[in-house]
């Protein structure tokens, strides 16, 4: 009997460790897909379940995890994330007492750190939620619109121009896929490294309209294997954006910082302080951390 209750303790640091571990391996058991990480896609989806966030209603966010439900599941910005969401299912059934909110935000903050970004503070607390509370569609942003648009998105959510530019940079890492987006091809030449490339090649290469029957994109005029997207490429061009692009492109450091503090709070959007199970965010360690 009393084994038995405390197995119904409430799980500790210890226990999500061994989540982010076993999310860490099927991240990267991903031999026959996209660069052999399923990294980027993850990292996405923990995005786009915390991007739907509404400041002025407290509607959205991590909270729900209702991605899970149509038609949150079908809008088209969330394409092709079926994959990620049915990798993490896998996860959930190893590790059925987590929520699919801490489980989907605590797998970004995996695939950030595992592909060499820097340490994402982040703790648990969400709750699964219904269909009901599901978000309408057009809550995150579209990549074919100019600065007005992006401020609109990001100053729901609660970010300034800074955050804006610097959770922009995860762009380093994967790619646009043509049936999924309708946009193709890699930001850089290492999409599974997170770095502040994303910002030195908006500078240092010149981008030009890609001639093709897809949606409006650029790509590099040296070698045209890179892609921007219209909302990239604007944050060379909006003065305020340029700022900090330019500074995370002469500065990863500081990109770094400026990255974790603002991706740790995306992750915690819509989820009420009280439901938070500590106090202060977690730092979980790498898989090679581990190993030392
Ligand atoms: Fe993004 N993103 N994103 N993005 N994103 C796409 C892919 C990836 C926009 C549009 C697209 C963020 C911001 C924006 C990642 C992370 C983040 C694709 C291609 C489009 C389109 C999807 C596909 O075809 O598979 C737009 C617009 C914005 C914006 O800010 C205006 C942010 C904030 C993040 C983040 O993680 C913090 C990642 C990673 C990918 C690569 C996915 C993959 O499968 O590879």
């Amino acid at each position: 009997q009393s084994a038995k209750a405390a197995t119904k303790l409430a799980p500790t640091k210890e226990d999500y460790q061994k989540v982010y571990n076993r999310i860490a391996e099927i991240i990267d058991d991903a031999d026959d897909y996209d660069y052999g990480s399923f990294g980027p896609v993850v990292l996405r989806l923990a995005w786009h379940a915390s991007g739907t966030y509404d400041k002025a209603t407290g509607t959205g966010g991590s909270n729900y995890a209702t991605m899970r439900f149509e038609p949150e599941a079908l809008h088209g910005a969330n394409a092709g994330l079926r994959v990620a969401r049915d990798l993490m299912e896998k996860v959930k059934k190893e590790f059925d007492w987590i929520s699919y909110g801490d489980l989907w935000t605590l797998a970004g903050v995996a695939a950030v750190q595992e592909m060499a970004g820097p340490k994402v503070p982040w703790r648990p607390g969400r709750i699964d939620g219904f269909a009901a509370q599901a978000t309408p569609d057009g809550r995150l942003p579209d990549a074919s619109q100019g600065a007005p648009h992006i401020r609109d998105i990001f100053y729901r959510m609660g970010f300034d121009d800074q955050e804006i530019v610097a959770l922009c940079g995860a762009h380093a890492l994967g790619r646009c896929h043509a049936d999924r987006s309708g946009f193709d091809g890699p930001w850089t030449f290492s999409p599974t490294t997170f770095s502040n490339d994303f910002y030195k090649l908006l500078f240092d290469e010149k981008w030009v309209w890609k001639k093709w029957g897809g949606p409006k994109q650029l790509e590099d005029k040296k070698t045209k294997s890179l892609m921007m997207l219209p909302t990239d490429y604007v944050l060379t061009q909006d003065k305020s954006f340029k700022k900090y692009a330019k500074a995370y492109a002469d500065d990863a450091d500081l990109f770094f910082k400026d990255f974790s503090a603002a991706f740790s709070k995306l992750l915690e959007l819509g989820v009420p302080t009280q439901q938070f199970v500590s106090s202060e965010p977690w730092v979980m360690q790498t898989v090679d951390e581990q190993k030392s």
